[in-house]
Order: C-alpha cells, then sequence, then structure tokens
C-alpha cells in the first residue's frame, strides 16, 4: 500500500452553511481537486455531538446531509473524479476512532479550543462524543491515510491533534508497522492543513472578533449560501463598520476588525488580495464598498442557491451521489483497517 497525496475534509450537516464556509472550505475544495485525489465527506456522525435541540433530531439531519452535498456540487465539488459521501456509511470511520481513543491521551484533548467553546459552563452535561469529536476527525481523515487537509483557520488546532495521535501510532507501534511492510515504519501519513487564501476565518458581520458560525443566533450574523439577493443585500449593508474611511493599505486594517472581515470577504470572493482591494476602494466611504461587495456576492452566491435548490428538489439524486461515493470510500477505509488491525494485533477474517 503506497502513501499517495490525497485530500479529505468534512463538513457538518448542521443548522446553515454560510459564506465562511464557502471561502474558509468549498473554494480550496474545488481547487485542490485539480492536483489531487479528493474525499469530501459531510460528517454526519459528528453532528450528533450536540443535544439533538441544538442539530434538530432525524428529520433535520437527513434534511441537512442532503444540503450539505448540494453546496459541495454547486460550489464545484465533482462527484464522478472525486468522492463525496456521508461518513455514517463508512464504519471504518468509527472503527479507526476506537483505537485512537486508545492511542490519545486526556491531556491532549482538555485542550482542545473547541470543546470548550462548545461545552460552555456546563461541562459535565456535555455529551461523551463531543469531547471525543478530534478522534474522530483523526479517524475521518487517517482512515484514507489522507495527506491535506483544507479547512478553516478553526480547524487548525483539531488538525495538530490529528497529527499527533498519527505519530504516536506510528511509535507506539513502529516495529509492527515495520513487520507488516512498511519499511519506513510509517504507517500513517502526519496530515498537512490547507489553510490559504484571504479569508481563512471568516467573522461575524455583528461582531468583527466572533467567528461566522452556523449556530449564532443571530441571522444577520452571517450570509447564507440560500440567502436571496435581496436578503444579502440588507445583511451586508447593516453590517458593523466603523467611521473611518477605508486605508489604502493593509496595515491601516489593524485595529479594525470589522473593516478587515468586509475587505477579506471581498478578496477570497474576486480573488485578489486584500492589498488589491484596498488599491481599488481605499479612501472612499463604506457605502460606496458595501454596494460593491453586494454585487460581488449576488454574483458568486445566486448560481449555488439556485443550483442547492434545483439539486435538494431531488432527493433520490443526492442520495445515489453519496451511496456512489460511500461505496468508493469503502474500498480504500477497508484497505487501512485491515492493515491497521494486523499492526494493533486483532485476529481478523481472511
Ligand atoms: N467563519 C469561518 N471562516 C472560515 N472557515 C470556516 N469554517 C467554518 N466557519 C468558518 C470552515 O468550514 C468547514 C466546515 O465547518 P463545519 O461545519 O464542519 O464546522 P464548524 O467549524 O463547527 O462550523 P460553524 O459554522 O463554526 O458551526 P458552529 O456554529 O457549530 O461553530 C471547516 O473547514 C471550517 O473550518
Amino acid at each position: 500500500m503506497a502513501m499517495v497525496e490525497r485530500v479529505f475534509s468534512g463538513v457538518q450537516p448542521t443548522g446553515n452553511l454560510h459564506l465562511g464556509n464557502y471561502l474558509g472550505a468549498f473554494v480550496n475544495f474545488v481547487k485542490l481537486q485539480e492536483t489531487h485525489n479528493c474525499i469530501y465527506c459531510v460528517v454526519d456522525m459528528h453532528a450528533i455531538t450536540q443535544g439533538v435541540d441544538v442539530w434538530g433530531g432525524p428529520a433535520e439531519l437527513t434534511r441537512c446531509t442532503r444540503e450539505v452535498t448540494a453546496a459541495f456540487i454547486a460550489s464545484g465539488v465533482d462527484p464522478k473524479k472525486h468522492i463525496v459521501f456521508n461518513q455514517s456509511q463508512v464504519t471504518g470511520h468509527a472503527e479507526l476512532a476506537w483505537i485512537f481513543n486508545c492511542v490519545a491521551r486526556m491531556g491532549w484533548l482538555n485542550r482542545m479550543t473547541q470543546f470548550k467553546d462548545k461545552a460552555g459552563k456546563d461541562r459535565e452535561a456535555a455529551s461523551v462524543g463531543l469531547y471525543d469529536y478530534p478522534v474522530l476527525m483523526a479517524a475521518d481523515i487517517l482512515v484514507y491515510r489522507a495527506t491535506h487537509v483544507p479547512v478553516g483557520e478553526d480547524q487548525k488546532q483539531h488538525l495538530e491533534l490529528s497529527r499527533d495521535i498519527a505519530q504516536k501510532f506510528n511509535n507506539d507501534f513502529a516495529d509492527s508497522i515495520r513487520g507488516h511492510g512498511f519499511n519506513d515504519g510509517l504507517f500513517f501519513p502526519l496530515p498537512e492543513p490547507v489553510i490559504t487564501g484571504p479569508a481563512t476565518r471568516v467573522m461575524s458581520l455583528r461582531d468583527g472578533t466572533k467567528k461566522m458560525s452556523k449556530s449564532d443566533s443571530s441571522d444577520n450574523s452571517r450570509i447564507n449560501l440560500t440567502d436571496d439577493a435581496e436578503t444579502i443585500a440588507a445583511k451586508i449593508r447593516k453590517a458593523k463598520t466603523d467611521p473611518e474611511p477605508l486605508p489604502s493599505e493593509e496595515k491601516g486594517l489593524e485595529g479594525r476588525p470589522e473593516a478587515d472581515n468586509l475587505v477579506g470577504i471581498y478578496a477570497g470572493l474576486s480573488g485578489l488580495s486584500k492589498a488589491q482591494v484596498l488599491a481599488e476602494f481605499g479612501g472612499g466611504q463604506f457605502s460606496n464598498f458595501k454596494n460593491a461587495l453586494v454585487e460581488l456576492c449576488v454574483t458568486k452566491l445566486a448560481p449555488i442557491a439556485s443550483e442547492m435548490k434545483r439539486l435538494v428538489a431531488n432527493p433520490d439524486h443526492v442520495d445515489s451521489i453519496l451511496i456512489d461515493g460511500a461505496e468508493r470510500a469503502e474500498a480504500i477505509a477497508t484497505e487501512t483497517m485491515k492493515a491497521a488491525k494486523d499492526i494493533v494485533g486483532f485476529i481478523r477474517k481472511r
């Protein structure tokens, strides 16, 4: 089993997909298809780690799983050349997560800031699954022995944990790994995060110090991928700014999180750098810049919204894409799990 460069990333089917998911993840998913074999996964097992009141119950989970699949495809992911599927169809994710539970250390998980944020003050009431989320994420990536993981900035810490788990597995089982023909002693690669572009952390439109998030109670804090042109325009016009005109150079964005965020969004959507955006709009009033941003957002997002609508109206078609993708994903995961079980010393059916 040779090590090939492979991309894996997952998105949870929870709540409203937004511009942060698009710029932080989907744009890079599409780019990486040109150079890598890619696996894009709707991580439905991660979605149920918070209370059912948060993820909305079975019907909502099914609806959101189809919606995220539709968003992948509408953004330009090609499910024929690459693999698109939902996590729960491939049992290797859960199996490898168990082995990794026995490799990862409590101290490592106790440092995860996303758990602290999501669990809030009442940690005793959080599910074991929410605590263990980063271990399952490591298994998602490594069951495909993926080498590159396109994510937003917020997932960096989880990616570091995946690398730590891969490294400890390779160390703990070094002799067995070599004994099973992996002469370099590396069974799992150390996956690299791919965090690129001017909008790796898109912030809330209401508060430039807070991440744009699916779970923010204010719908005005985010641009949803399903918002229509009027809604997008209203949200951008209402977006918080400061009284100063836009600076002409990037340095002038320091200490101005809302201005920095809007310039980053423009840059991410247009493919320009922040410096190029400021060269065009610097010195001008926010109102002119906001008008241009509305036009750009609507031009980019309207075709995605209408394609998503078309796809979700045909659930059988979306499900057939996920089933086909799962079969191809399973073939890869099965090979990894056979070797991983042999390395650990589990007896298995031949
Ligand atoms: N604001 C963001 N800016 C850039 N990238 C972002 N991502 C999420 N928010 C931003 C990236 O989108 C991908 C999918 O995220 P996810 O759905 O798996 O999980 P999440 O990070 O929990 O999404 P949210 O919106 O932040 O949900 P809540 O409200 O539950 O906290 C990931 O690559 C992520 O980095």
